[in-house]
């Protein structure tokens, strides 16, 4: 049995049983609208197009503009059955730069007219050529049969990093048993190769199953040190907050939350049972998560942005220096736009969150009538305001899109050396470069190459140059 700190438990289970969690304030935070009238949206995420991929239950995969909050239809999943909680659910975007993407879809369907069952499905994108619409096209089905339910489907999906194996969770779909019985693949977190083969390293022979026990896992993200970090909806108590580890047995149904009853401790000791880093009672319904580490937002640094239905707010869970604790919380717009679906990040630090008001489960009048949006968090103490950043007109880029060179040219209001880094999609930076600025002018040739001299793959990056007391970003796109 894995243990946590006692001291730690008490301290954070009861402050935050009561609601009034350590930390900071969401005072400081307000959120704008960016986009409405969807219906549902389950998966937000930021692609590599710098657009925010939403999946909507009912069965369609949109894209938002980040800039203007336009939506623009991408597909309509026809085979998607959706009822109770069930329908489009978890999407995962990979993109190869010089490759096509691919686009990982979860959803239920319906088999001999009234199985309802869960199947993962990849898709290629097709970018639309002379005025066409862009499609997704060649399903390749990865997994299907998965017995599903009009609750505890699941199901999130997440790419690893190395980008060669996703990860799912699924819900035990009512079958409560099911969760510790390794037959089956319900109540599991799954870890497949990208064609929907078992990996030959999973901790069960032969098995797509990664960790078990769970009830209905619907946040999954990594941590800054590789820490697989997933939210599960409890029973009537026990919403928990796990790092999910190789083969780990997480307890349901046998045990909720940490092994704290006398009849959990058999169980527990038995059957190496992991326990969670955290629990909510009274339940809060936890659902998409995402791992926060930008000075966008610098109150939030280094923590995990955790959504919630039924409390209506995110929770932010600030984390210990090596990313196995949770040392306090700080809890944003409690009760202030409905239930909170799930969460996204930009590479340069924007953090979106989707509401699910239109999910059946609203309290009358809460569902508005542009329900659900998209929106954004926004932090006035934050040096960069998200509805003017101040890139326009002060960072200018020629050409864009580049072919071989591109020319950078920053206008910076304070003398001294800044910080220019290319980043990729994901914010990594691939070349970093001190330069003085003269004369409040900045300007440098990048020569489409890396930290390493390597020639960068056509694809879209970000130009960002920081430093004394200012920072400006921009969209760049190389052919
Ligand atoms: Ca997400
Ligand atoms: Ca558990
Ligand atoms: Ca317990």
């Amino acid at each position: 049995m894995q243990t946590v700190q006692p001291i730690f438990r008490a301290i954070v289970g009861a402050v935050c049983f009561v609601g009034t969690c350590l930390g900071l304030q969401s005072q400081e935070f307000t959120a704008r609208p960016l986009a409405g009238g969807l219906e549902v949206p389950w998966e937000i995420l930021y692609g590599p197009d710098a657009h925010i991929w939403v999946t909507e239950r009912p069965g369609r995969v949109v894209r938002i503009d980040p800039q203007n909050g336009e939506v623009k239809p991408l597909a309509a999943i026809d085979e998607v059955t959706s009822v109770g909680e069930s329908g489009l659910l978890g999407m995962q975007v990979l993109s190869g730069f010089s490759q096509d993407l691919s686009v990982f879809l979860a959803y239920t369907y319906v088999e001999n007219g009234f199985e309802l069952k869960l199947r993962i499905v990849r898709y290629t994108f097709a970018p639309g050529a002379d005025g066409e619409e862009d499609r997704l096209i060649d399903p390749l089905v990865l997994l299907e049969d998965i017995p599903g339910a009009q609750i505890h489907d699941g199901c999130r999906l997440l790419l690893s990093q190395d980008n060669l194996y996703l990860f799912a969770t699924t819900g035990d779909a009512g079958s409560s048993a099911m969760a510790q019985n390794l037959e089956s693949l319900n109540g599991k977190t799954l870890r497949m190769y990208l064609d929907g083969s078992v990996p030959e390293d999973n901790p069960f022979p032969n098995s797509l199953i990664w960790s078990y026990g769970h009830r209905n896992a619907q946040g999954l993200d990594w941590g800054p040190n590789g820490e697989l970090y997933s939210s599960e909806h409890g029973h009537t108590t026990d919403d928990e907050f796990n790092i999910l580890t190789r083969g780990g047995n997480f307890g349901w149904r046998d045990v909720q939350g940490f092994c704290d009853e006398p009849f959990e401790q058999n169980f527990c000791d038995q059957n190496d049972v992991v326990e969670p880093l955290m629990i909510w009672t009274p339940t809060v319904a936890p659902c998409g998560i995402t791992y926060y580490n930008s000075d966008h937002l610098p109150a939030l640094k280094h923590s995990v942005i955790m959504t919630t239905l039924k409390e209506r707010r995110l929770i932010a869970l600030h984390l210990s220096d090596d990313g196995k604790q949770v040392e306090s919380t700080t809890e944003l717009f409690a009760n202030e736009y409905g239930r909170i679906r799930d969460v996204c990040v930009s590479p340069d630090g924007r953090l979106f969150f989707a509401t699910s008001n239109r999910d059946g489960r609203a309290q009358a009048g809460e569902a508005h009538e542009d329900d659900d949006r998209i929106m954004e968090v926004v932090n006035p103490t934050s040096a960069v305001d998200s509805k003017e950043p101040d890139t326009r007109g002060a960072l200018s880029l020629h050409p864009n899109p580049l072919v071989s060179e591109c020319f950078i040219h920053a206008d910076t209001p304070q003398p001294g050396i800044y910080t220019l880094q290319i980043l990729d999609v994901l914010g990594r930076p691939l070349r970093t470069e001190k330069i003085e600025s003269r004369g409040g002018e900045i300007n440098w040739r990048w020569d489409g190459r890396d930290d390493r001299a390597v020639n960068l793959p056509r694809g879209t990056y970000l130009v960002v140059i920081g430093g004394n007391g200012g920072r400006l970003q921009s969209t760049l796109v190389k052919h």
